[in-house]
C-alpha cells in the first residue's frame, strides 16, 4: 500500500499549471512556450519543468488527475490529449476563442476594502489580466474577495444597464464571466 506521501499533491500541481498556463514569467524562464490561444504541449511542460526547483514532480497521469479534480474546472486539455491550455484568468493576450454571451441582469465581484476608493473611482479594471471577472452567484464573489487580505466587499453590476450602453460580456469555458472593465456608474455595493 502507497504511503500518504507517494500520492501526487494534486493542489500542488494544479497550482503551477495555473502558474505556467496564465503567466509567461515561469514559462519564459524554463523554454515553454503557449501557442496564439493559450495551448501548450503537456510533453513538454513535464520535460522542462523536471529541471524546475519550483514544479512538482508532473506525469501525464498527475496532470490528468489535477484538471480533473480542480473544483472550478480551470484546465482544458485538447481532444487528442496532447496539448492543455486554462480557460481564464491569463495576463498576456491570448485569443481564447470566447463567444459573447448575454448575462444574467446583475453579477458580483468579490474584493477587498482597500481597493474599494479606488473601483469606485476609475471603474473595475482588469489590472494584470486580461478581463475583468465577475460571477453570476454573490457566494463565488465572496470566496473571491476571502482569498485577499481584508475586509471583503462586494460589488454588484448593473448588467442590463451596461448591455443597454453596448458592453460585451463572455463567459469562460468554466462559467466565469468577463468584460473589458466595469465602469464606476454600473458599479453598487451589496451585503455580503
Ligand atoms: C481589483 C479567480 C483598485 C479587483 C476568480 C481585484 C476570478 C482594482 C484585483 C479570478 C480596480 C485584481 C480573478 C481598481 C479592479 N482599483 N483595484 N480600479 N479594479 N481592482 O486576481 O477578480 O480561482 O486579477 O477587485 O474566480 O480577484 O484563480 O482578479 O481584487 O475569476 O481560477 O484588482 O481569480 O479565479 O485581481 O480574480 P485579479 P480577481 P481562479
Amino acid at each position: 500500500m502507497p504511503s500518504h506521501s507517494d500520492q501526487p499533491d494534486l493542489l500542488a500541481v494544479g497550482r503551477y499549471l495555473a502558474a505556467i498556463l496564465r503567466h509567461k514569467k515561469v514559462p519564459d524562464h524554463i523554454g515553454l512556450k503557449h501557442d496564439a490561444q493559450g495551448w501548450m504541449s503537456i510533453a513538454e511542460i513535464i520535460e522542462k519543468s523536471a529541471t524546475n526547483r519550483k514544479a512538482p514532480p508532473l506525469s501525464d497521469e498527475t496532470i490528468d488527475l489535477a484538471v480533473q479534480h480542480c473544483d472550478k474546472q480551470r484546465y482544458a486539455i485538447s481532444p487528442d490529449r496532447t496539448m492543455i491550455r486554462a480557460k481564464q484568468g491569463h495576463s498576456f493576450p491570448v485569443d481564447l476563442g470566447l463567444k459573447t454571451s448575454v448575462p444574467p441582469v446583475v453579477l458580483y465581484h468579490g474584493t477587498v476594502d482597500r481597493f474599494f476608493r479606488s473601483i469606485m473611482r476609475e471603474g473595475l479594471m482588469p489590472q494584470s489580466r486580461q478581463h475583468v471577472h465577475l460571477s453570476h452567484e454573490k457566494q463565488t464573489a465572496l470566496s473571491v474577495g476571502g482569498r485577499r487580505k481584508g475586509e471583503v466587499v462586494i460589488l454588484e453590476v448593473d448588467v442590463k444597464s451596461m448591455l443597454a450602453a453596448g458592453h460585451v460580456f463572455y463567459q469562460s469555458e468554466n462559467g466565469v464571466w468577463l468584460t473589458e472593465a466595469v465602469p464606476k456608474e454600473y458599479l453598487g455595493t451589496c451585503p455580503s
